[in-house]
């Protein structure tokens, strides 16, 4: 059979749902059930939700007959990762009011909440409408939260490239209404044209991720994403960028044709209007080709590996009407984080909070998220997201810098930033349990004992200030970019992960499965050996990535 007799169910959704609206006004208002329709279990993620249920409670609710315990988990677009005070004082009483109350930074710049029951979905997104602030296309087979640099301090250049990160969404944003419609009331005008040149009314195949970045620091593993865009600057001057195509970390276990992938670099393009038309032609072309017979095969990786990297690039420049230029120098030296306080050319200063695995919340370590509401209150910083989970209070000019530190002195911030091991503040986990209807194993509520135990078996080899990227995932779709890591560990089953090992530092180079299936004193016992070889067998500045693959260990 064709691919495009054997569409995939997802496609006849998207085609037949009258601009994402589907059956959504009639789900929400049936209270026999906190679930929608199945249809618009699909639908409302291009609105920026997911259907979830809480796996804890999953055995006690089917054993007393009663319907799984579901709520509903919005994700913001924030391009680039950016918030004023004032949304983020909004945000923290939206999570206390609707969700869980934890706010949640992701892997890609944004927040999640949690825990939203059906009937406050809309009452939230009248909120963050009330902030400025949107769901829109964070979820779907769209381009979702368009990622970038995120520390002023990468470069001088910071807010030219940024800006490319709101564009970009823009650009690629639905133009249907639906959203409005639904959750905000708009009246449905007839005159107002919904007609989507780009995603038509069949949407893209897959997902659609782009980041941006400024070497050195690949701080939001640029090469993870569908298309990557990776900032020339020469004299001072952003000549254009670097454009890769075809990252990807997703693999089904026990499926061979399914394969993580970093994106390949097609060529150099420079000037705004070719920059945004080649993203562009990179969408229409995976909306064009992408499989939608097979969702597991449908991202734009395989696309490109079908067509071929010579085929896909004609097809991107007969599409742009101009050639690709070959690619520009450009290197990373490191993909990280830099906490504390830092201070850009402009003067300004920057503190880099450490929050573990993206989870604002007080806690018995610290009362992170008073602390940040209170810090916000002076209405003195901006808040900016990290593709490591993490939180940077920015653009604080001089004489406003004391009043922040004790404020972060007053809560322990700035405490529990410094006394983080080196390990875990560069780990990343993803959510997996007790929301991600994905997960076979734990990941952020376990990776921080984890790490408990194995910091000290750093500390018997004096491995303790190595920057060794360690990250998990509760199963292989990577949420966590673990396939991305010197160490990955990729959930299998409960209390079970494949371990993976021999991803470089700075993100050019994946890692390669180890150890299938190991329990927790199995991770322990390997990596005390692997950590032992590295400590006594490794060159000057040779990293663990690095050191294992010249060890031909894997
Ligand atoms: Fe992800 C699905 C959480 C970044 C690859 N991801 C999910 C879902 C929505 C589960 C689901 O489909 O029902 C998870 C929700 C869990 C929860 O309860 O919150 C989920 N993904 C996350 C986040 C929150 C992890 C985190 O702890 O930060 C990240 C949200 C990013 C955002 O703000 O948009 C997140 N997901 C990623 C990344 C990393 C990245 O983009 O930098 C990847 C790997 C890169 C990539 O896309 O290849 C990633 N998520 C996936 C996949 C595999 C896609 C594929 O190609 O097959 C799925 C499953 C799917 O789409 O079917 C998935
Ligand atoms: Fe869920 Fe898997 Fe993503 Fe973790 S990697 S959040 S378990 S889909």
């Amino acid at each position: 059979m064709t691919e495009k007799n054997n569409l995939s169910p997802v496609e006849r959704i998207k085609t037949s749902s009258d601009g994402l609206r589907g059956t959504l006004k009639e789900s929400l208002k049936d209270d026999i059930t906190g679930a929608l329709h199945e249809d618009d279990q699909s639908l409302i993620k291009f609105h920026g939700l997911y259907q979830q249920d809480d796996r804890d409670r999953r055995e006690e609710r089917t054993a007393k007959k009663l319907e799984w315990l579901y709520s509903y988990m919005i994700r913001l677009r924030l391009p680039g990762g950016f918030l004023t005070p004032e949304q983020w004082i909004g945000l923290h009483h939206i999570a206390g009011e609707h969700s869980t109350g934890t706010i949640k930074i992701t892997t890609r710049q944004t927040v999640q909440l949690h825990g939203i029951i059906k009937s406050d979905i809309k009452p939230t997104i009248q909120s963050f409408n009330t902030l400025h602030l949107d769901s829109i296309a964070a979820c779907g087979d769209v381009n979702r939260n368009v990622t970038c640099s995120a520390h002023p301090n990468e470069s001088p250049l910071h807010a030219e490239v940024f800006s490319y990160a709101g564009k970009i969404s823009q650009l690629a944003l639905p133009k249907t209404r639906a959203y409005y419609d639904i959750w905000l009331d708009e009246e449905q005008i007839a005159e107002k044209s919904e007609e989507d040149p780009l995603y038509q009314d069949r949407y893209l195949p897959r997902k659609f991720k782009i980041g941006l970045v400024i070497p050195p620091n690949n701080d939001v593993d640029v090469l993870t994403n569908d298309v990557g865009l990776i900032a020339i600057i020469e004299n001072n001057e952003l000549k254009g960028f670097n454009i890769a195509a075809g990252g990807g970390l997703s693999a089904t276990h026990g499926n061979p044709s399914t394969y993580p992938r970093l994106a390949t670099i097609l060529g150099f393009v420079s000037g705004e209007a070719n920059v945004l038309k080649a993203v562009y032609e990179i969408m229409t072309i995976q909306r064009d080709n992408g499989n939608r017979s097979d969702r597991k095969l449908a991202r734009l990786k395989y696309t490109i590996d079908r067509m071929g990297i010579p085929g896909f690039k004609a097809e991107l420049e007969k599409r742009c009407g101009f050639k690709l230029e070959a690619p520009r120098a450009y290197a990373f030296t490191e993909r990280k984080d830099h906490y504390g306080w830092g201070q850009s050319s402009s003067g300004n200063w920057h503190y880099t909070v450490f929050v573990e695995n993206g989870r604002v919340l007080d806690d018995k370590k610290v009362p992170l998220k008073t602390g940040l509401l209170e810090i916000a209150k002076t209405g003195k910083i901006n808040f900016r997201f990290t593709g490591n989970q993490n939180v940077i209070l920015s653009d604080i000019s001089p004489s406003n810098k004391e009043e922040i530190e004790i404020l972060l002195n007053k809560f322990g911030i700035n405490a529990h930033t410094d006394s983080a091991g080196v390990l875990r503040k560069n780990a990343i986990a993803c959510v997996a349990f007790n929301t991600c209807p994905l997960a076979l194993a734990e990941a952020q509520r376990y990776l921080p004992t984890l790490i408990d135990k194995i910091e000290p078996i750093l500390s018997k080899y004096s491995l303790d200030k190595d920057e060794i990227t360690l990250r998990m995932t509760g199963c292989p779709n990577g949420c966590g970019r673990s396939p991305a890591a010197e160490i990955g560990l990729i959930g299998t089953a409960y209390g079970q992960y494949n371990l993976h090992i021999g991803g470089d530092r700075v993100g050019e180079r994946l890692n390669i499965k180890y150890r299938d299936s190991l329990g927790e004193d199995q991770i322990l016992q390997e990596l005390d050996s692997l950590f032992g070889s590295y400590s006594r067998d490794k060159n000057t500045d040779e990293t663990f990535g690095d050191f294992v693959i010249r060890q031909k260990i894997v």
